[in-house]
């Protein structure tokens, strides 16, 4: 018999509360099976699999008898938290919401090895947890290197393990756009094709239909797109495909360098807020999701009047076709409605605009680049990774708190977390996880785990526990020395 090494605190992210039973430990054997409540069918056959996948039994999902019960319960759970008891004859997860049913899911996960065969234990006692922030992300730049569908799935897979509910595409760029949009082909036929990307190394483009199945196998994980299309700034590519949007009406060339803040389209020009309208319309379409993410970033070719009269027509074609915009901080340099979120980004320690937002009512959502970017080096010797912002070893970006990180923007003010991921320097899916884990881990519990628990030597105690997992379940990770990872 297989014991979990597991305790049951030793979760990531760190639950709400933990009260272990040593004595109440339930096995999973051969005969053990699912009972799952009418609604949460689909959320028991993903709990079945990760049992099968570590016992080899057959674990069925019945709607009548088993002894792991998934139930919704309307006990003030909130969208996202669960409850778990762990008895020696019975595990009940209850939640509000099917999406609070698979937080539990991925609690349990940790629980049961990647793979195995024969009884597994899981630890006696009950979890009571929920987030601390609603909007838990990780950004994937597609456009300086475009990843295929599959990839990002797989990606998706891996984050949602740390209750991540939320993956932001930066779909556009200087070098690359990658979301077909019916109404301007060449957008991706031209700009999406071969030699494409940072030193042309990162062709590809989403068809709506790939879209399509990427947010349906989202949903089916409780993670809502959010699609940016980068503007009035690092718009170079679309410029290529459409001269019309360049001031003069002149073709520019592709460009594949890492350079910003050289291209903008031009806010006094009706074209521009023609094409502007038909992007947001077809992207806000085939977009479940509430949000649409304008960027708004580094425009600085754009002058600050025409950025504000840009953003002032842009901002209300958001609303028009029914979503709420997140923008990179620099749109808050506007008036911005209260619907409005933007998305701190930089280093500093201040952002007047930001808190000006967050007074009038905005909700903020917080990615200090010195912090959260996925993007930048572990340390001095790797090679991947840019530097911009300093390294970023694990304790990075763990220590910090997102209620205290800016004057003026206090936890009500916070929307919640993300983690983003540039793509200049990556290469290929082993590239994105490595720069990803194990950091992601720690910005996941920042956004998921209450203030108090917050406790960096439990943390990387906590993820030690990741290294084999990560390694059977296929997955690349920087193995930082500040984590003392078990011998293999
Ligand atoms: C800044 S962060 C950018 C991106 C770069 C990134 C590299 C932000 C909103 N803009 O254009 O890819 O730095 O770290």
């Amino acid at each position: 018999m297989l014991i979990g090494t597991n305790r049951l605190g030793d979760v990531i992210p760190v639950p709400a509360q933990v009260r272990p039973v040593p004595a109440a430990d339930f096995t999973i054997h051969s005969g053990t099976a699912i009972r799952a409540a009418a609604g949460t069918g689909a959320v028991g056959e993903q709990l079945a699999e990760v049992f099968r996948a570590a016992t080899g039994f057959a674990v069925p999902v019945r709607e009548t008898a088993g002894s792991v019960v998934l139930q919704l319960e309307d006990a003030g759970h909130g969208d996202e938290g669960y409850r778990l008891d762990i008895t020696p004859d019975l595990v009940t997860v209850c939640a509000g919401t099917p999406a609070g049913l698979f937080a539990a899911v991925q609690t349990l996960r940790q629980f049961v090895p990647v793979a195995g065969s024969g009884e597994v234990t899981l630890p006696g006692g009950q979890i009571v947890d929920r987030p601390r922030f609603a909007y838990r992300s990780v950004m994937l730049d597609v456009a300086r290197h475009f990843f295929p569908l599959d990839e990002v799935k797989a990606y998706l897979d891996a984050i949602v393990q740390f209750k991540i509910n939320h993956l932001h595409l930066h779909l556009t760029d200087d070098q690359g756009w990658r979301l077909e949009i019916k109404g301007w082909p060449d957008l991706t036929t031209v700009s999406g094709g071969p030699g494409t990307g940072v030193d042309g190394a990162g062709p590809g483009f989403y068809t709506a239909a790939d879209y399509a199945d990427l947010v349906a196998y989202a949903a089916a994980r409780f993670v809502t797109i959010v699609p940016e299309i980068d503007m009035p700034g690092h718009v170079n590519a679309a410029q290529v495909a459409y001269p019309e949007l360049t001031a003069d009406g002149v073709a520019v060339a592709p460009r594949t360098d890492q350079a910003v803040g050289y291209s903008s389209l031009v806010a006094g020009k009706e074209e521009t807020y023609a094409f502007v309208e038909d992007v947001i319309r077809e992207v806000a379409a085939l977009t479940p999701g509430p949000y649409l993410h304008i960027g708004g970033d580094e425009a600085d070719a754009t002058p600050a009047d025409d950025y504000r009269t840009f953003m002032t027509r842009v901002l209300p074609l958001v609303a028009k076709y029914g979503k709420s915009a997140i923008g990179w901080h620099e749109m808050a340099a506007v008036e911005l409605p209260d619907s409005a979120i933007p998305q701190f980004w930089r280093v500093e320690a201040t952002n007047d605009g930001v808190a000006r937002a967050a007074a009038n009512g905005s909700k903020v959502i917080m990615s200090p680049a010195d912090r959260t970017y996925l993007d930048m080096k572990y340390d001095a010797g790797m090679q991947l990774g840019l530097d911009w912002a300093g390294l970023v070893e694990v304790d990075r970006a763990y220590g910090w708190d997102p209620a205290e990180r800016l004057p003026g923007v206090g936890e009500d003010a916070l929307l919640g977390v993300e983690a983003a991921l540039w793509s200049e320097t990556l290469r290929s899916i082993t590239d994105v996880q490595a720069m990803t884990f194990p950091r992601l881990p720690a910005v996941a519990e920042i956004g998921w785990s209450p203030r108090s628990s917050h406790d960096w030597e439990s943390f990387r105690r906590r993820l030690a526990a990741f290294g084999p997992r990560w390694t059977a379940q296929r997955i690349s990770f920087h193995p930082s020395p500040q984590i003392d990872w078990p011998a293999a």
